[in-house]
């Protein structure tokens, strides 16, 4: 596979500049620390290596350095179509290069040889109660394949450190060829007739899920599922879901026991959950008014929200300072395909009006919507309404992110995370101390 040859070929020349990085700079100081980051999440600190994607607070996600319009442009894409193929953007994250279409369909048709989920995993997600969120068995689905893992298989018979990442790529491959079949399982066995529908051996990893959710003849619905996938793919490599992933997989615990670790914190409602959230909070305003609201009655809801202590879901971020890239990309396409519905006329409104509201809230660093404030209208408006699923749509694309930085983190082999903790009284005696150091400085000055 040419992925696979180009990762062998990129991997020793990384190798190297990071041993001469640590020749070179090793004992320099990039970040400084203070009390408020160990209350703070250590938010803004340079402290992870993340090779795969960026997060620029102005500019968003750039993947291997490429923005979201960039991407959605230079990717190939099935004829005819706007929306790449996830091979494509696989291979770039990957690899760091930008595919041919030759180098995406290679990863497609990787894929397809790979996709077969086992038996023994379908009898488990139909033997789960009826009320499991469908993010505990996408969870539990990825960890149930964990059996089959080659790192493990070759961890146990003396794989060498410096091969772990070709294990890794193994797993990932396998992983994220059957992720798309693990989701409609999911989906078929929690709303539909409990049987599953067998991939369309002619469409692409994206189009298939549609194909496996019943899906199969709504190219508008395909074409959702590769723009959706792809944005989702990555955002940095401190964000919860790919963070998880590479602390869990930093113990030499292998994709599987990683990615789904990483799913669980996916799950939550500060995360991947907000897509869910935030359409709940889009219907709740579309049900209270009977239809669209005044751009007046908008703005006292959103502050009725907002003082019963709420969020607004979709709004604010960690990182980014400015309206998230990903949810231009998908405001542009809710514009083409469904400009005429109330849904998605509400969340046009609700982006003139939020920020404005946010910014007078003052609470939220930023007031602007990331890219959950959108992508669960456009699932509801094109026919997938079951919203608790949404996580699990957003945990198909973050795989491709998630695996690519396990690969990443094995061929660079980063050692076991483990910051150092200190204790509340230490905080106070390091505050007291350096206060009076601070005074004596002063006083000598
Ligand atoms: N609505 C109301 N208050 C908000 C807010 C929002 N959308 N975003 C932030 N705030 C509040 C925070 O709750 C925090 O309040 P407290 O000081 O009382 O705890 C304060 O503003 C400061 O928060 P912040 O530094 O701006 O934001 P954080 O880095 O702590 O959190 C995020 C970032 C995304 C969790 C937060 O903006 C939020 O809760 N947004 C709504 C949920 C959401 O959309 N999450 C999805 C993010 C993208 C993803 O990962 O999927």
């Amino acid at each position: 596979m040419k992925m696979q040859k180009a990762l062998k070929e990129k991997i020793p020349v990384c190798r190297d500049r990071v041993k001469q990085m640590l020749r070179e700079g090793g004992s320099l100081k990039i970040s400084d620390i203070s009390v408020r980051h160990l209350f703070s999440g250590i938010r803004g600190l340079d402290l992870l290596i993340g090779n795969v994607s960026y997060v620029d607070p102005y500019e968003g996600i750039h993947f291997r350095g490429h923005s979201v319009s960039d991407i959605l442009q230079i990717l190939p894409k099935p004829k005819g179509c706007k929306s790449p193929y996830a091979g494509g953007m696989y291979y770039l994250l990957m690899t760091g290069d930008i595919p041919t279409l030759q180098d995406a369909l290679e990863v497609e048709d990787e894929w397809k040889t790979r996709a077969e989920i086992p038996t023994y995993v379908v009898n488990m997600l139909q033997a789960m109660p009826k009320n499991t969120h469908p993010m505990t068995m996408l969870s539990q689905a990825i960890l149930a394949l964990q059996a089959d893992s080659k790192f493990d298989e070759g961890y146990n018979n003396g794989l060498q450190k410096l091969d772990y990442w070709q294990a890794t790529l193994e797993d990932s491959l396998n992983l994220t060829a059957k992720t798309p079949a693990l989701a409609a399982a999911i989906y078929n066995i929690k709303y539909r007739d409990r049987k599953l529908v067998s991939a369309d051996p002619n469409l692409d990893w994206s189009a298939n899920f549609g194909h496996m959710i019943g899906k199969g003849w709504d190219q508008h619905y395909q074409e959702l599922c590769r723009l959706f996938f792809g944005l989702h793919a990555d955002q940095g490599t401190g964000n919860v879901s790919v963070h998880t992933a590479c602390l869990v997989n930093s113990t030499l615990s292998d994709v599987y026991y990683s990615c789904s670790a990483a799913m669980n914190g996916l799950a939550g409602p500060l995360h991947g959950r907000a897509n869910q959230d935030c359409l709940i909070w889009l219907l709740g305003i579309l049900k209270k008014f009977g239809s669209l609201p005044t751009k007046e009655q908008l703005k006292d809801y959103v502050w009725e929200t907002l003082n019963r202590g709420k969020i607004i879901p979709g709004y604010g971020h960690a990182v980014l300072r400015n309206t998230d890239p990903r949810f231009t990309a998908q405001l542009k396409f809710g514009k083409a395909y469904m400009a005429d519905s109330k849904l998605f006329k509400l969340v046009e409104m609700v982006y003139e009006v939020v920020p404005h509201v946010l910014t007078k809230h003052g609470k939220a660093k930023s007031p602007w919507p990331n890219v959950d404030a959108i992508s669960g209208t456009l699932q509801y408006q094109s026919g997938l309404k079951e919203f608790d699923f949404y996580t699990v749509l957003f945990g198909v694309g973050r795989m491709l992110g998630i695996t690519a930085n396990l690969v990443w983190s094995r061929a660079i082999m980063l050692p076991l995370e483990r910051p150092q903790s200190i204790t509340l009284d230490m905080v106070e005696q390091k505050i007291a101390e350096l206060k009076v150091k601070k005074a004596f400085v002063v006083s000598e000055a």
